[in-house]
């Protein structure tokens, strides 16, 4: 198992569009176990492949509170978003230490594919539903900064450029819990 590094915002590699993967081989499960050790080293509740350089459509996140329910979303598609959307307050390993409101759909329908490379159909909602759409924009280039003012992401740009200058990035070890925003 390998601990993975998270690229930083504003990280141009962040930006690419991650391919398809096209078979669910040792390869696959190799970069997914390695993503998992990743998340949980880095305390988050979720990890798209982007964020650790390797531009594959993975994505893992484990939402629970004693860190022991495992979810990972090969070539995930999005095939239902509700009108109804929910504020939450969002971070992102690539965008340390920075908290921001984002409003998303409240409930989605997603595919995916399994460990034998079959698709499967579920539903998500609250946090699951927040999380899975915020992976899923990273493997599209996207970043939560994206749906704030262009004036609080050039700020938050700035700052982070000026933490890893003076070399206050790298000692970084973990983010806080997610906490609701009421
Ligand atoms: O750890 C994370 N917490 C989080 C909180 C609210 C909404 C989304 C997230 S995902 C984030 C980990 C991460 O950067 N995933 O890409
Ligand atoms: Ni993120």
């Amino acid at each position: 198992m390998n601990k993975l590094e998270v690229l930083h915002f504003p990280d141009k590699r962040l930006r690419k569009v991650a391919e398809p993967v096209k078979n669910v081989d040792q390869e696959i499960k190799n970069i997914i176990d390695d993503m998992f050790f990743t998340m949980y080293e880095e305390k988050g509740i979720g990890l798209a492949a982007t964020q650790v350089n390797i531009h594959k459509r993975i994505i893992v996140i484990d939402i629970s509170e004693n860190k022991n329910e495992k979810i990972f979303l090969i070539n995930p598609e999005i095939l239902l978003l509700s009108d109804e959307t929910d504020d939450m307050e969002e971070g992102c390993l690539s965008v340390p230490g920075f908290y921001e409101t984002v409003s998303r759909p409240k409930t989605i329908k997603v595919s995916s594919l399994d460990y034998e490379g079959n698709l499967k159909e579920f539903h998500a909602d609250g946090l699951l539903a927040t999380c899975i759409q915020h992976e899923i924009d990273h493997l599209n280039g996207k970043l939560f900064v994206d749906h704030i003012s262009t004036l609080k992401r050039n700020r938050i740009e700035k700052k982070i450029v000026k933490l890893k200058k003076d070399g206050a990035l790298a000692s970084r070890k973990s983010m806080p819990n997610y906490k609701s925003a009421t």
